[in-house]
C-alpha cells in the first residue's frame, strides 16, 4: 500500500486525523464529505495513495473496481432507492482539491443536469 505524508486522505486512512467513516474494507474506505452538497455524501477513496482515477485504474484496477462495490452498499445502507450520483473530478478544470482519488456519492435529493 503506498501512502503520501502530506496527504489529507491518507491521514484519515491512517486514523492520524478523524472522519465519520461508513465503510471499511481491506482496500477502500467511505467517510461522510466535510462539507455535504446533498444529504448523503460519502467519499469512497482507496486506501493505497492515487493522485486520481486514472492513475488508479492503472495502477490497481481490482481496487478501482472496490470503490462502486462499496457505492452499492453504502447506497442500499442509505436508503438511495430513488437513485445517487458518483463523481471523480479529475484535475483542476474539474474542480478536484484534494489530490487523492475519491469518488463522491451523493444523495438523498433530486438533482440537475448539467453540472456548474
Ligand atoms: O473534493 C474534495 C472533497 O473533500 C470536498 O468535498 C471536501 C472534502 N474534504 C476535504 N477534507 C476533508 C476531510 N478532512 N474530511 C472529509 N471530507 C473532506 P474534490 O473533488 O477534490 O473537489
Amino acid at each position: 500500500m503506498t501512502a503520501d505524508p502530506d496527504c489529507i486522505f491518507c491521514k484519515i486512512v491512517a486514523r492520524q486525523i478523524p472522519a465519520d467513516i461508513v465503510l471499511e474494507s481491506d482496500t477502500v474506505i467511505g467517510f461522510r464529505d466535510l462539507t455535504p452538497q446533498a444529504p448523503t455524501h460519502v467519499l469512497v477513496i482507496p486506501r493505497s495513495h492515487y493522485p486520481n482515477a486514472a492513475a488508479l485504474a492503472e495502477g490497481e484496477p481490482a481496487t478501482a473496481a472496490h470503490l462502486f462495490d462499496a457505492a452499492r452498499e453504502i447506497a442500499a445502507s442509505e436508503g438511495l432507492e430513488n437513485g445517487y450520483r458518483l463523481v471523480f473530478n479529475t484535475g483542476a478544470d474539474a474542480h478536484q482539491t484534494v489530490f487523492h482519488v475519491h469518488m463522491h456519492l451523493l444523495g438523498g435529493r433530486a438533482m440537475g443536469w448539467p453540472p456548474g
